[in-house]
């Protein structure tokens, strides 16, 4: 839409139109590769409620920085003065034709949350919410303002919700009816104080709770609460140290993230392909055999991982979920080899690793061991979603 069409930001005495500008906005970021755009005002009372008690309970972990910077978090005038209002934006990330089930059902193969496939969302995200609010101020002059994508202590699924982007479902996610969850959150926050929308108040989950009954590890404690101590995303992407044992068998073949609590929800078949090519797999990261992945060296890894969010983990931390897949695939002398040249690897966490993941090889290399069936509760449930995605 050229902007000419667009209602002008002033009023005829020359004061600005706050919601002309709210309209103009919203089309500017449709134009900019979002898919929704929503204006909040800064009241989280709820959730200053819900976030201590979640940091009461420990859920948070070893993710310090939960904790870290008192009520900035949940107050974003404390975390940006002069804040009135949150512009909260989704960006769509699944690219089309990528597989997600399937890979799941395949233990040999690495799966990848299909956000850490392609490049890294922040700097994308960030940039472009730049944009917008530059564009904004090329029309009506400076005003405050500054961008967010899961960069600063914000609750960004609050402020979408109370923006009318979606509701919390069961599985803590934020989904819209007609779009599932696979998108991004970011915001602007401003001093201007433009009109605000009406928060997401209906509730889609209804009596569904197979997000609840799936989730690998039992995570989701409660209708959307998770204890990150219990997540695989958690396990795999924040936790430094060692992956409890209790939850390796249950992690299959999740190297990096989790996506099962948004593959096996009634809503993910609404989901839309991203129109983004930066979320676009590299290096076949959507359906790589886990071997290979674990061959890599260290100067591969940081080649291929250039400008993703992996790269962040960094490489002894990508070893030692390698080594948990490769623990949970099916009996094969490659693996075994690939596993034994890392027994003398620098660090005592990955060799801890390789030493449980040779264990769980050997034992279905016994000729009266179980059969390479996929040994998790959910393996039904795979067939189920498999038979899905084929139609
Ligand atoms: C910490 C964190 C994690 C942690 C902890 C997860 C968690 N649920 O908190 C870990 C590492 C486990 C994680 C995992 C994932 N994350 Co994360 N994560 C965050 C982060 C940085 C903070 C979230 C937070 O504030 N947690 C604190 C708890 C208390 O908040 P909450 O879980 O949202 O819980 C709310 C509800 O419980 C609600 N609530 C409680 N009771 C009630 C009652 C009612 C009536 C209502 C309405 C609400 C309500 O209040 C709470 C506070 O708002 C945000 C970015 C950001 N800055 O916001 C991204 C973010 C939430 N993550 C995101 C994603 C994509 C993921 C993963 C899918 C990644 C993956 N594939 O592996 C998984 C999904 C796991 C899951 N089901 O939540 C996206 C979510 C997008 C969306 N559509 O919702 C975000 C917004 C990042 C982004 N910019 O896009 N994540
Ligand atoms: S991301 Fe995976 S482990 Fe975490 S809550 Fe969802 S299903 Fe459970
Ligand atoms: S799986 Fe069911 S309960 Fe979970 S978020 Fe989706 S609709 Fe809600």
């Amino acid at each position: 839409m050229t902007d000419s069409v667009l209602p002008a930001a002033h009023h005829d005495n020359g004061e600005l139109d706050f919601a002309a500008i709210a309209e103009r906005l919203r089309v500017w970021a449709r134009e900019l590769g979002f898919a929704q755009l929503g204006i909040t005002d800064t009241d989280l009372s709820n959730h200053e409620a819900y976030l201590e008690r979640w940091l009461a309970a420990g859920y948070q972990g070893e993710m310090d920085y939960m904790s870290r910077h008192g009520t900035k978090r949940t107050r974003p005038a404390e975390l940006e003065p002069g804040t009135l209002r949150v512009i909260s934006v989704r960006m769509d990330y699944l690219p089309p034709e990528v597989e997600t089930t399937r890979v799941l059902g395949q233990p040999a193969r690495a799966y990848i949350s299909r956000y850490g496939v392609g490049r890294d969302y922040h700097k994308l995200m960030r940039k472009r919410l730049t944009r917008l609010a530059r564009q904004l101020e090329a029309e009506i002059g400076e005003f405050g303002y500054r961008a967010f994508v899961d960069s600063a202590p914000v609750m960004e699924r609050a402020l979408a919700q109370k923006a009318g982007l979606g509701w919390f479902g069961k599985n803590a996610m934020i989904l819209h009816p007609q779009a599932g969850s696979f998108f991004f959150l970011g915001e602007l926050y401003t001093d201007l104080p433009l009109p605000v929308d009406e928060p997401f108040e209906s509730e889609h989950c209804g009596s569904c709770s197979r997000c609840q009954t799936w989730c690998p590890t039992g995570a989701i404690v409660d209708d959307r609460v998770i204890d990150a101590r219990r997540c695989i995303s958690y396990l795999t992407i924040e936790k430094h140290g060692e992956i409890p044992v209790e939850f390796r068998e249950a992690m299959g073949n999740r190297v990096f993230g989790c996506d099962d609590c948004q593959l096996v929800c009634p809503f993910t078949r609404f989901t839309r392909a991203t129109r983004e090519d930066d979320f676009t797999p590299r290096h076949e990261l959507d359906r790589a055999e886990l071997v290979t992945l674990f061959n890599w060296s260290e100067e591969e890894f940081l080649e291929r991982t250039q400008g993703s969010p992996i790269r962040r983990i960094g490489y002894e931390r990508w070893l030692r979920n390698l080594a948990v897949g490769l623990g949970n695939a099916p009996h094969d002398p490659a693996i075994i080899s690939a596993l034994r040249a890392r027994l003398a690897w620098p660090s005592d966490m990955v060799r801890e690793h390789v030493r449980w993941a040779l264990a769980r090889q050997e034992e279905r290399a016994h000729p009266d061991s179980p059969t390479d069936e996929r040994p998790t509760p959910n393996d039904a449930g795979y067939r189920d979603i498999i038979a899905r995605e084929a139609h």
